[in-house]
């Protein structure tokens, strides 16, 4: 109870922020997005886990308004990379959205608003969701085919450790898997049954994917020779701040 209340508080008194992690190509390493991961550094406590706020916050409701605090932050964040940094900005940005969030009827109108108040045009967006999360019937997905329709990217997080059926793929609008990196950190060639069913899935169903979570260089080979287009993980870089983004954009230009 203590931290719901606290994070409401948290909002008004700016103790919350984005990092960005970078999402890069593999094959010539660049850019091609970043993952918008919130950061709450609490006065006396210091800095808090997602893991610990956001199931809180998906309990008390908080997150619907927290949602928005994200969605319009990052889309922000977005305009201002690209007044500095004009074609080079990072293309697309990606917000987690929590189930409870996409639930909401007037989700999508809200993101509607977030993007014509920040001027970015919706393929700059991309949403990501989890399996358990798009297969909800009613609102939410009604929420994924307004999203759609203005161009936003819908990406299915932790891909491989949900329940989906591969109707889902076929029935909800999807655009993009990304491989959970318990798939990404296996020991050798001989785990990677599952990265290699993911692409070829993704193949198939003409589906964008990316690897989460590549931690060593032996994993990124692997993910290359498997066909995998792009990466993300500490290898490549950690959750940064916005101004690092900029300068590790404008240093690879
Ligand atoms: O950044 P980190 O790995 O500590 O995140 C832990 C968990 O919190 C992950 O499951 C991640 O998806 C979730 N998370 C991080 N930032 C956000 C956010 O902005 N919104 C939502 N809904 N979840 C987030
Ligand atoms: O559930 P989701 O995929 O949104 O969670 C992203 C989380 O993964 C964030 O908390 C982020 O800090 C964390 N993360 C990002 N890269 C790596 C990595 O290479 N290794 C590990 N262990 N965690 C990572
Ligand atoms: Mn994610
Ligand atoms: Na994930």
């Amino acid at each position: 109870a203590q931290i719901g209340a606290e994070l409401r508080q948290a909002i008004e008194n700016d103790e919350l922020r984005l990092l960005y992690q970078p999402i890069v190509s593999l094959t010539d390493g660049r850019l091609t997005g970043v993952e918008a991961l919130i950061r709450w550094t609490h006065p006396v406590r210091g800095p808090l886990s997602p893991a610990e706020f956001i199931p809180v916050a998906e309990r008390n409701g908080l997150i619907v308004p927290l949602g928005r605090w994200i969605l319009r932050t990052a889309c922000r964040q977005v305009a201002a990379w690209t007044s500095e940094l004009g074609d080079s900005a990072p293309a697309v940005v990606n917000v987690n959205v929590s189930a409870r969030e996409l639930r909401e009827p007037g989700f999508a109108d809200d993101v509607a608003a977030i993007l014509a108040d920040t001027g970015v045009p919706g393929h700059r967006l991309a949403v990501e969701v989890t399996e358990t999360t798009a297969l909800e019937a009613g609102p939410s997905v009604e929420n994924l085919r307004r999203l759609r329709g203005m161009g936003i990217r819908i990406a299915l997080d932790d891909f491989g450790t949900g329940y989906s059926a591969l109707t889902l793929l076929q029935d909800c609008p999807v655009d993009e898997l990304k491989l959970d990196r318990s798939f990404t950190q296996v020991a050798d060639d001989a785990d990677a049954t599952v990265a290699a069913a993911v692409m070829h899935l993704a193949t198939a169903m003409r589906l964008d994917v990316v690897a989460e979570g590549v931690e060593t260089p032996a994993q990124a080979d692997r993910l290359r020779l498997l066909g995998y287009p792009a990466a993300q993980g500490y290898l490549f870089a950690r959750p940064l701040p916005a101004v690092e983004v900029a300068a590790l954009v404008a240093a690879a230009r």
